[in-house]
């Protein structure tokens, strides 16, 4: 068990628990810099709030948001570029990117799966029934598991189909996507189901409100919460971990890594 982490850097005015601190694209960028100091093998660098309810952003304002980011951050670490636009992806791909965190699973923009297969990057293709403005208002499943399982094969499937190395995909159940308390931790549960999928797993849980939603506890008190949850999915198979508190996570990872030896 050795799995990266991956920093959040969101330059947004509106995310759910770093909005507006990073916009300056200044601010950004020495944030990636101390997240990379801590120990984040990945940057994700994101213009576009996904939260529930957010409202979609206009192309060339979340290419202006993280187009300099991803030029100022090249070099330091691994860049992934968090955004369902082709041509934003793209912008990030020339300036330095060479991941695509799609929380659409290329099903937010018809040019992506081509852009991503004729670039040769990663793609991390995510679980979200509907998008974000609509995802949390009734979620139904017979079995979550299996359904998002199911969902993820389809995306590798149509991923492949579309020219993109199938060793280049992860997968992301999309923790707090479209589910409910008792879908969330039984995603976290079951994870070891999902690696029969054969693909690395890419796990975001860090600060969301399923976390809230166990202890009461807001959004900047979830560290405690976050770690727990980030240190199971670890252990249940877990490759890469998406988290904004990287130096607590770092921590956490490193005292569990000595326990299992
Ligand atoms: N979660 C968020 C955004 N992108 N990408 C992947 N692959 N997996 C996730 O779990 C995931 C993601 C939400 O977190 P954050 O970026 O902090 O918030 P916001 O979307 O409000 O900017």
């Amino acid at each position: 068990m050795k799995p990266k982490l991956m920093g959040v850097v969101n330059v947004t005015p509106d995310s759910f628990s770093d909005g507006g601190r990073y916009l300056d694209p200044a601010a950004a960028i020495r944030h990636g810099e101390e997240l990379v100091r801590d120990g984040a093998e990945i940057l994700d660098v994101g213009g576009e709030s996904t939260r529930p309810g957010a409202e979609p952003v206009d192309q060339a304002e979340e290419l202006s948001r993280v187009e300099p980011v991803v030029a100022g951050l090249v070099g330091k670490a691994t860049l992934s570029i968090d955004t369902s636009k082709a041509a934003v992806a793209q912008a990030a791909i020339e300036v330095g990117a060479s991941i695509v965190n799609d929380v659409t699973a290329l099903r937010g923009d018809a040019d992506m799966a081509a852009l991503c297969a004729e670039r040769g990057v990663g793609v991390v293709l995510m679980h979200m029934p509907g998008n974000p403005r609509t995802m949390q208002d009734e979620p139904i499943y017979v079995d979550v598991v299996d359904e998002v399982k199911a969902f993820l094969a389809g995306r590798v499937e149509a991923a492949t189909a579309a020219g993109i190395d199938e060793e280049r995909i992860w997968l992301d159940p999309g923790i707090g996507f479209g589910k409910t308390l008792e879908h969330n931790l039984e995603l976290l549960r079951r994870l070891g189901e999902l690696r029969e999928l054969g693909r690395p797993l890419v796990i975001g849980t860090s600060r969301k409100s399923f976390i809230g939603k166990v202890d009461g506890s807001d959004v900047e008190d979830r560290i405690g919460g976050s770690i727990a949850s980030s240190v199971f999915a670890a252990v249940e198979g877990a490759d890469v971990l998406r988290v904004h508190d990287v130096s607590e996570m770092a921590q956490a990872m490193r005292v569990a890594e000595a326990i299992l030896g």
